[in-house]
């Protein structure tokens, strides 16, 4: 199908994620523009359609997917509404854009996954942006060439300065994890089949009752085993490490000596302060790389099935840290959409 030049996109949820693509789109994005904006909150939707020239405002996603200049959705509402706006928009046919996690869990993915299979082809990207960080393609490079020998272990660090105020326990899992689940899958190229959560002592500054930070083990069907800290109250900065250990040696990304200065005995850098910083380039690739396949009439990057999988580890995480002990992954037959 081709598009319309430029690309008219409706941005579903204008918070921290949905205001800076609003933003990305309008200043950065070749091919597109903003069109429709919608938040159940109408003031905030209203302030972030000043961003885009003639953009209409809405708080029905149904609304803006009716507008006759809307081609394509981007849902960055929070993970329990984009069930919803994912049915909707392939009652449109749109392509979409949709923000991890694809939803919070495995049954609800499930059924976006049924609604694309029965639509014959795929129509969603969803939002890992770290498989368009420059950074982490480096490390996957080695991992495709085998240079490096097979993968045995992949040690992870996922450290937010802090986490918002309504943060959860599982959530821990269901919105951070996530994104160590689809750099796993994606790196090694393995399914990963069970999960163990462990709960070292809880930060001092940590909100009362909140089990942060969280240690995550994932086993592999390539055998490699897989850990994760994550620790979304570590106060000083925004740290994501990854290090993969193979066969023949290991590669290691995430360091951030971009710039050393070295001053008065001392020596050092800057750490970011969130993701926006930190992926920003990520996010900018990823959102070009959507519209760009949009234009061509094609879906590419995370699938559906990759935001499924992703949920149906998170679950048997969330399970992991409830229960205690290993919780081995569920996942379906892998639908003929989303092989090869
Ligand atoms: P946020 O709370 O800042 O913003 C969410 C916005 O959606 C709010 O303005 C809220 O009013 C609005 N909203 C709630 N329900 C809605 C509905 N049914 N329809 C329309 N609008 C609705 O959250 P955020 O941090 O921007 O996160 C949004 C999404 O982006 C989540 O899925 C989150 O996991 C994801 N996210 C991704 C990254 C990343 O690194 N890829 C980083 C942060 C957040
Ligand atoms: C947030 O939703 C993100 O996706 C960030 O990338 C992650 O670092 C953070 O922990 C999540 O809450």
């Amino acid at each position: 199908m081709t598009q319309r030049d430029p690309l008219g996109i409706a941005v579903i949820g204008t918070g921290r994620m949905g205001a800076d693509h609003v933003r990305r789109i309008q200043q950065l994005t070749s091919g597109a523009r903003v069109t429709a904006v919608v938040d159940v909150d109408a003031e905030r939707a209203k302030a972030v359609a000043a961003l885009a020239d003639g953009c209409t405002v809405h708080t029905d996603p149904a609304a803006a997917m009716a507008s006759a200049d809307v081609d394509a959705v981007l849902v960055a509402s929070p993970g329990p509404a984009h069930e919803a706006a994912l049915l909707a928009a392939f009652a449109h046919d749109f392509p979409v854009l949709c923000e991890k996690p694809l939803t919070p869990d495995a049954a609800s993915a499930a059924r976006v996954m049924e609604a694309e299979v029965s639509l014959g082809r795929r129509r969603v990207q969803v939002g890992f942006m770290r498989r368009y960080d420059a950074e982490y393609m480096k490390l996957k490079s080695p991992l495709e060439t085998g240079q490096l020998g097979r993968p045995l272990m992949l040690h992870n660090r996922h450290r937010n300065a802090a986490g918002p105020p309504w943060f959860t326990s599982d959530m821990l899992i269901s919105d951070s994890v996530a994104h160590e689940t689809d750099v796993t899958r994606w790196l090694l190229g393995h399914e990963i089949t069970a999960v163990t959560v462990l709960r070292p002592r809880p930060s001092a500054n940590a909100p009362d009752d909140l089990q942060d930070p969280q240690f995550v083990v994932f086993e592999t069907d390539g055998g490699a085993i897989v850990d994760v800290e994550m620790f979304v109250n570590c106060g000083f900065g925004y740290q994501v490490q990854a290090e993969v250990v193979c066969e023949r040696g290991t590669a290691r990304i995430g360091d951030g000596h971009a710039m050393v200065t070295h001053m008065a005995g001392r020596w050092g850098g800057t750490i970011a302060q969130d993701f926006t910083e930190r992926f920003a380039d990520a996010y900018d690739r990823e959102i070009q790389a959507w519209v760009d396949a949009t234009r061509r009439g094609e879906v590419t990057g995370p699938s559906v099935w990759d935001g499924y999988a992703a949920a149906a580890v998170c679950e048997a995480g969330v399970r992991s840290l409830e229960e205690g002990g290993r919780v081995e992954v569920d996942l379906v037959d892998r639908p003929a959409l989303y092989r090869g």
